[in-house]
């Protein structure tokens, strides 16, 4: 509480403090020809029983774009004249951050992703397994967890640096994710391993059809690779890694799929 010279004297230090949603300010001045005034983080609508009108002083609250607490899941609200923003917590997004973020990093195991074939049954493989062997191409993976098409390495005690039993490049087989819901333009993923889209490859898949692929560049290092998805925003979506082959290069490596997709579907 402090004093002030009149009532907008009052105003200007609640509207310069970001906390303050309110005011109370004292009906009459004071001997010295001062009002108390005492900046309030709440207002009379969310602190009713505080904030009653007396006689000694008035209440008065700021309206801002926040003042009805648009944003949700803990986000914080930021005024930006008419309109705002949402700061999301982690985990949320969405112009409210009303949805569940998502991401696909293999670092709790394959999850929800059904298995078609074997390629995908030692998966996901654990730390840099391609350096292990002494490969000259680091995996170059998030975490400590991806898929290695043609590696095996299933846990932390396994022997690193072997490859799939027999040859890395024989087992086939795909791996489809759970369903997301495209939210916004991008998404995109760590990729590697062979660059034959025709027998490897990660696709999107929207309405039962692939309407996006990708594969790797015949390094078994993957690097970031995305999709502009936003025709099928709006979409539900899963995407399907594919392995359709035993040659030289048939394998895929991938990591890390993030973006605007969101696991509220
Ligand atoms: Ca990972
Ligand atoms: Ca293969």
């Amino acid at each position: 509480m402090f004093t002030s010279h009149d009532l907008l004297d009052c105003t200007w230090e609640c509207v310069r403090n970001t906390l303050c949603l309110s005011i109370n300010v004292a009906a009459s001045k004071g001997a010295d020809g001062n009002l108390w005034c005492e900046l309030l983080s709440s207002d009379k609508y969310r602190d009713a029983e505080n904030y009653k009108h007396k006689r000694s002083n008035h209440h008065y609250f700021i309206t801002s774009p926040c003042t009805s607490f648009p944003c949700q899941n803990g986000g914080t609200c930021i005024p930006d004249y008419n309109c705002y923003d949402c700061l999301c917590r982690e985990s949320f997004i969405g112009t409210h951050c009303e949805r569940v973020y998502c991401k696909f990093d293999f670092e709790n195991g394959i999850d929800d992703w059904e298995k078609t074939g074997t390629v995908f049954d030692n998966q996901p493989t654990y730390g840099d397994n391609p350096t292990a062997r002494s490969r000259g191409q680091p995996s170059n993976h998030q975490g400590d967890w991806w898929i290695g098409g043609a590696e095996h390495r299933p846990n932390k005690s396994s022997v690193p640096g072997l490859t799939q039993p027999g040859n890395g490049d024989r087992p086939q087989g795909t791996l489809t994710s759970p369903a997301f819901e495209i939210i916004g333009p991008i998404i995109s993923f760590l990729i590697g391993g062979g660059c034959d889209v025709n027998v490897v490859r990660a696709e999107l898949i929207v309405g039962g059809q692939a309407v996006k692929n990708e594969t790797g560049d015949c390094s078994e290092t993957m690097t970031r690779k995305e999709w502009n998805v936003k025709e099928f925003i709006g979409n539900n979506a899963q995407l399907r890694l594919v392995d359709l082959s035993s040659d030289g290069w048939a394998h895929i490596n991938f990591d890390d799929l993030r973006g605007n997709i969101s696991c509220t579907v």
